[in-house]
């Protein structure tokens, strides 16, 4: 047990640190315009979960809501995209520029949690979220869709969608559906669970007060 009452030149430094980071604006705003979509994209991830969401698709809108709810992120999105195509190009477009708007928010990386996870049920539906803020991109996503379309949603943009958040914000990601009958809770369960998870690998860690959460020294 330590009983020093004065801290430390390296306590004192650490908690300089914490305060600083305390004190940083985690958010940021990213454009990105191709010939297939413009998209513009703000984040801020100290938020309280409030959107402002117009992709044009109805269905993607309800579950980007699910991240910045349970995440408590505040994110707008404006797309204007190709969907006389269809909706593929937005949908991984949206992933790209929300991965690199979130890349930039969180910056340096010092004393968040890094690691997050969260089981989310919806009614039959139950999925796992594991995430690692890791620096290196890598996607894990397991689910048996019981319908190939969500009204006019074709679920496999779903795996477009994360692809493209993980390359750009350079995020380990498994994602697991457990269990589930209807296609729509099944996708509401991954995306309540990864803004879950997210929420909690962001937090600033108050115990490491402000050091790199790895051994590498960098992530
Ligand atoms: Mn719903």
């Amino acid at each position: 047990m330590r009983l020093s009452i004065v801290p430390s030149v390296a306590e004192e430094k650490n908690n300089q640190t914490h305060a600083k980071i305390l004190l940083m604006k985690r958010s940021a705003k990213v454009s990105r315009k191709t010939k297939e979509t413009d998209i513009e994209v703000t984040i801020d991830i100290d938020g309280s979960g409030k959107s402002s969401l117009d992709s044009g698709i109805g269905f993607l809108d309800h579950m980007l809501e699910q991240i910045s709810r349970h995440g408590l992120f505040d994110i707008d999105i404006k797309a204007k995209g190709d969907l006389h195509i269809d909706a593929h190009h937005t949908v991984e477009d949206i992933g790209i520029t929300l991965g690199q708007a979130f890349d930039k928010a969180i910056g340096d990386k010092l004393g968040i949690r890094r690691y997050g996870h969260a089981y989310v049920p919806l009614d039959e539906a139950l999925s796992r979220v594991v995430l690692d803020i890791s620096g290196r991109p890598g996607l894990k996503l397991n689910v048996e869709f019981t319908r190939a379309r969500i009204g006019d949603f074709d679920v496999d943009l779903i795996h477009e969608f994360f692809q493209g958040f993980i390359n750009h914000a350079n995020i380990t990601l498994h994602i697991d559906n457990l269990r589930g009958d209807n296609a729509h809770h099944q996708s509401e369960t991954i995306f309540k669970a990864f803004g879950r998870a997210l929420r909690f690998a962001v937090e600033i860690d108050e115990k490491i007060k402000g050091e790199m959460p790895s051994t590498k020294g960098s992530l």
